[in-house]
């Protein structure tokens, strides 16, 4: 079966992103060695105030100092740091934008979680999804998987006993499905998303919704629905962020043939103005997306 690298460099991908790509992805094994010990949750708080899991800064430090040490990025934005961390000896220009740990609040359930990263050229992150190089998603379950899209569809690759990622499943197209997970809770929600719910639900559409948007979405892209985390009517941006949930996995989503949207556009044309801007979020199937436009069309919200 095809190798991470073999799939690399079959896409033309230039030679310093393979090997951004490569070393992100061996961070697998020490973050799933890292997590019988880093289980519980720590006295910090990250920018937003929530407070930390002790894997959400081991992996944060983890991985910053590995991507730092390789010289590859002149700029790193995570859910763990407030500033953007600038690497001025860099010899490239990638800018990574990363969820080190999403869905940490499972860990010491054993469900799964998954780490997202998103890859700019140019030097910075403060750029829409449509300008994205490269976006993957390690997703730690009963496999170890790295879904990954570097603007040729997606593929899904998965770590054998030899820790080399293999090809598992090639251009993954998201069908149209009836699987839904929403954040928030009923009387929380904003009007327009209370409606689609019932409409889908309705129609027959089924809940499935873990506490991890990767393990979510990943349910999403395999068997099709939709993945959302609203507004709320108090929080009219609802709670994912912008640059390192929405647009990584949104670009996966429509590389993968599904689309996304905040209640009216496409995740991937709203341009960041800061690092830790929320962002309603929409992911799935085509005909989800549409059925949630429609709903809040004309309402304002
Ligand atoms: P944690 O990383 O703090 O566990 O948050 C996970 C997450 O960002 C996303 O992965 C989930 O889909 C969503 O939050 C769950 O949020 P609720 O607990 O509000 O449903």
């Amino acid at each position: 079966m095809t190798t991470l690298r073999e799939y690399l460099e079959s896409a033309g991908c230039e030679a310093a992103l393979q090997d951004l790509i490569m070393l992100i992805g061996r961070q697998a094994a020490p973050i799933r060695e890292a997590f019988i010990t880093h289980q519980a949750y720590v006295d910090t708080e990250n920018v937003f105030g929530e407070q930390q899991a002790a894997m959400d800064t081991w992996a944060d430090a983890w991985i910053t100092r590995v991507l730092g040490e390789s010289g590859l990025i002149r700029e790193l934005a995570s859910e763990e740091q407030e500033e953007v961390s600038v690497f001025p000896d860099s010899t490239h220009e990638y800018a990574v934008v990363m969820d080190p740990m999403d869905g940490s609040s499972l860990i010491q359930t054993n469900l799964s979680v998954g780490t997202i990263i998103g890859i700019f050229g140019g030097g910075t992150v403060m750029q829409s999804g449509r300008n994205l190089k490269a976006a993957l998603y390690m997703l730690y379950g009963p496999m170890t998987t790295l879904t990954l899209s570097v603007g040729q569809g997606v593929q899904v690759f998965a770590m054998d006993k030899d820790g080399e990622y293999r090809l598992l499943h090639q251009d993954m197209k998201i069908p149209e499905g009836k699987n839904y997970g929403t954040g928030g809770t009923r009387p929380t929600w904003v009007a327009p998303h209370r409606a689609f719910i019932e409409a889908i639900e309705e129609e027959g559409a089924k809940i499935r919704y873990t506490g991890s948007f990767v393990a979510d979405f990943h349910q999403i892209l395999t068997y099709g629905g939709i993945y959302c985390y609203p507004a709320l009517n108090e929080k009219p941006k609802g709670k994912l962020r912008l640059l390192y949930e929405a647009i990584p996995v949104g670009f996966i989503a429509e590389q993968a043939g599904g689309r996304t949207s905040d209640g009216h556009q496409s995740l991937l044309d709203i341009v960041p103005e800061e690092p830790h801007q929320r962002t309603p979020i929409y992911v799935g199937s085509p005909g989800m997306i549409r059925k949630v436009e429609a709903a809040f069309e004309g309402t304002g919200k």
